[in-house]
Order: C-alpha cells, then structure tokens, then sequence
C-alpha cells in the first residue's frame, strides 16, 4: 500500500532546533524519521509525538551507520519529502592559535562531512521520485565573522555554499534547497560549546530575548511548505537584540 503522508527525516532530533523541528512537522500531520544520538531522548520524543515516528539512534560522522539507517528505513517512511540536515555544534570559543584541534576536526566532521553522508545517502530516493527539499541548518556565522568562531563559522559557510551548490545541480531534478541561518538562540549548544560550563552558557543569554527553537522551526516549515514554484534559497534570522559589530581596529600594531 503506497503511504500518502509526507515524510521528513531530521538528523538531532534529541533537542534545541531539531526536536522542535519533529514537533513542528508532526503537529502538521506529517511521519518524522528523528535521529541523533542519545536514545533516550529519542524514544521520549517519539512516545509525544502524535503520527507514525521511526528512531533511529545516529551519529552523522559515521558513514556506514548513516547509509545502513537509510536502507533500513520502514517503507511507510520512505520515500523521504524533506531531509532536515541539522546535526552540528560548535566547541570552543578560543582564538585559533590557542585552539585545540581535535575539536576542529570534530566539528568539520559533524558539520560539514556528517551533513554531505546524509544528503548524500538520502538524495537518491528523492531524485528517483522527483521531488523533494533539503533543508539545511546554517548559522549566521557562517557568513559574519567574530572571534572564536574560526571553524565553526567556517564550517557554516560550507554549509551555506553547498546549499547553493546542490540547488544548482538539483534544479533540473525538481529538488530544492534552504538554508537557514540561525543567529542567538537558547538551546543546549552553549552548553555543548562550553563542554558543559553551564554559567559560561547561560551568561550568552543574560539580559537578552534570544531566538527560540520554536521560531527555526516555523522557519523551517514556512520554507518547505511553500508552493512548488518558489524555492526559499536562504533565510537568515538574528536575535531582534543582535546585530553586526563594528569592524575592529587595533591601534599600535607595529
Ligand atoms: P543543541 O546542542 O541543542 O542540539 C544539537 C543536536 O545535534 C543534538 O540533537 C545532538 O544530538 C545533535 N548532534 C551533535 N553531534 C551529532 C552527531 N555526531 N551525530 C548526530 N547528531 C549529533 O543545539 P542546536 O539545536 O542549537 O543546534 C542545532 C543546529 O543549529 C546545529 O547545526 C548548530 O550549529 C545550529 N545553530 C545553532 C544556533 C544556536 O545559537 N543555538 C545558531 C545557529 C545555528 P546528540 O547529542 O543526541 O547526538
Ligand atoms: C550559532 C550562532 O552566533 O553563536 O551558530 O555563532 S553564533
């Protein structure tokens, strides 16, 4: 029996934007495949989740477990209509000389190479289909620097190029693609980012009203639920108390 329901498949699902993602689409009646990798957190999302949910527990950086997961998905969850590539973290906030670089590779290999193994290993059956959305969490780091974001940022705008590069090869194959670049927003990223400092993280949102999950994930399914004929390219959302720095000038540098 062919299954008419819209499938999306989001890749951390076990809290900030992606759980609110999974919310979000099933509150709108669509079958969420959620992944990541704590699996607790999976099985209690899936258990208030009102429509069919598939869990899979994940990690993106490994490429074996990603393409056995997508081969494995039950056929009620596949063909998928959107993957939500939002597995990523930063670590550190250290200038780059001081920076250590196990965490710089941690984050290329989420960020960036954990993000290419899922649109790589999901995009065929969307092409085979002809039809789908890759929808893909950037950062406004991606794109204006600050100190300490050197390869987080970095790999954000990877991750803002590769959307565009994969609307221009997908255009002809009717799939499209979003980026969506998130700026201040209250998750458990700070805390990640401070390796579990949770003053160092919460001191990021004193005083301030930062962008909450629940707006990505309108974002998110604004952007997908759009008619056919548009495709939203990029969508880029500050905190309203953020904004860009003034270029810094050092003075007395010989
Ligand atoms: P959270 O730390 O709350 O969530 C991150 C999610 O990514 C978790 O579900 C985590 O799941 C998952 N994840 C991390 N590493 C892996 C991995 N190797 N394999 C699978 N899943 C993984 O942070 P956010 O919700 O804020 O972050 C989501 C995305 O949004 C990230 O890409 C982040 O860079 C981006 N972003 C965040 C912003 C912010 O200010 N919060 C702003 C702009 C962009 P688990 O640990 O269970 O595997
Ligand atoms: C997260 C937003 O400004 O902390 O991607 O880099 S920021």
């Amino acid at each position: 029996m062919i299954c008419t329901a819209k499938k999306v498949f989001i890749t951390g699902a076990t809290s900030g934007f992606g759980k609110a993602i999974a919310q979000r689409f099933d509150a709108e009646g669509w079958y969420t495949v959620i992944s990541g990798r704590r699996s607790r957190r999976l099985e209690t999302l899936k258990q208030n989740l009102l429509n069919p949910c598939h869990s899979i527990v994940l990690d993106v950086r490994n490429l074996d477990a990603v393409t056995a997961a997508v081969c494995a998905l039950p056929d009620v969850f596949t063909p998928v209509d959107v993957l939500v590539n939002n597995a990523g973290l930063a670590l550190g906030m250290m200038d780059a000389d001081e920076v250590c670089i196990e965490d710089w590779e941690l984050m290329v290999d989420t960020n960036i190479k954990g993000l290419l193994y899922c649109t790589r290993t999901i995009l065929p059956q969307m092409v085979k289909r002809g039809s789908g959305h890759v929808v893909n969490i950037g950062s406004i780091a991606g794109y204006w620097p600050y100190p300490g974001s050197n390869v987080y940022g970095a790999t954000k705008a990877f991750v803002r190029q590769f959307s565009l590069n994969l609307r221009a090869d997908l255009v002809s194959k009717n799939i499209h693609v979003t980026d969506i670049e998130p700026g201040l927003a209250e998750t458990e990223f700070s805390e990640v980012r401070f390796k579990g400092d949770k003053k160092k993280a919460a001191d990021i949102y004193r005083d301030v009203s930062p962008i909450k999950p629940d707006d990505i994930a309108d974002a998110v399914f604004w952007a997908v639920s759009r008619p056919r004929n548009i495709n939203i390219n990029r969508i880029e959302i500050m905190a309203g108390a953020q904004a860009f720095s003034p270029l810094n000038i050092v003075r007395g540098l010989k």
